[in-house]
């Protein structure tokens, strides 16, 4: 039985490994930052210092552009009370934000890494939210968000439209977010990643649990199944 099982016992050891996905994160938004939007003016990015999150080395941007209605308020990205919140004055609307900066480029060629976020809060239906990566050089300056969120060369997005009010769950894939727009995404050298809420006018929306995760593939499910039955097969014979 040993010649039968050795294989099948490996096999669970391996797909351990392949669980090992190549970037994983998980955002609580437990450190705070705050960017706002000028109440005069419209269409211009404003990004808050450069914060190290908690829970890895990534140095996350927060950013906020107002896109509708000079003179009539604020546009405001925040985090301080462990959520992210969108808040678009009275009679305003815009778009915000968080943009992650890898340090060193990441080679996601064949990754199965997926990302998801909780859309936990909203005081009016609508919007639509962006899931993106990029490969452009410095994503966090605000020449690279300015690239991010109009669609730049080296940045691949997905995008989801909101029907109903708060809450809601988001998840997509990289592979899917190539899928639906690769835009010259160089999949080997990706400097960031991250996702940005396009807010109707006079919303207010709060996020939680940004995460990169890693999502087994197929063969690896069918992996782990054989290799857990075998191990729950010896234990019954024991
Ligand atoms: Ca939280």
């Amino acid at each position: 039985m040993k010649l039968f099982f050795g294989p099948l016992i490996a096999s669970v050891a391996l797909s351990a490994v392949s669980f090992a996905a190549p970037l994983v994160f998980n955002e609580t938004f437990s450190t705070s930052s705050t960017a706002i939007a000028s109440t005069s003016t419209n269409g211009v990015y404003v990004a808050a210092p450069a914060q190290t999150t908690p829970t890895s080395a990534y140095t996350r941007t927060v950013f906020a552009k107002k896109t509708g209605n000079a003179g009539l308020g604020l546009m405001q990205a925040y985090v301080d009370t462990g959520e992210f919140t969108i808040s678009a004055g009275s009679s305003v609307f815009g778009i915000a934000g968080a943009v992650y900066d890898l340090g060193t480029a990441a080679d996601l060629t064949g990754s199965p890494a997926g990302f998801s976020i909780d859309w936990v809060f909203s005081d009016n239906p609508g919007g639509t939210l962006t899931f993106f990566i990029t490969s452009n050089a410095t994503p966090t300056d605000l020449t690279g968000i300015a690239n991010i969120v109009n669609g730049a060369s080296g940045v691949a997005w997905k995008s989801f439209t909101t029907l109903t009010s708060a809450p809601q769950s988001f998840s997509t894939t990289i592979s899917a977010i190539l899928a639906a727009n690769n835009n010259g995404v160089d999949i080997a050298n990706i400097t960031g990643f991250g996702f940005f809420w396009d807010t109707p006018m006079a919303q207010d929306s709060t996020f939680d649990n940004f995460a990169v995760t890693g999502v087994p593939e197929p063969g690896t499910y069918a992996l782990m199944g054989a290799g857990l039955a075998a191990l729950a097969l010896l234990r019954r014979r024991k």
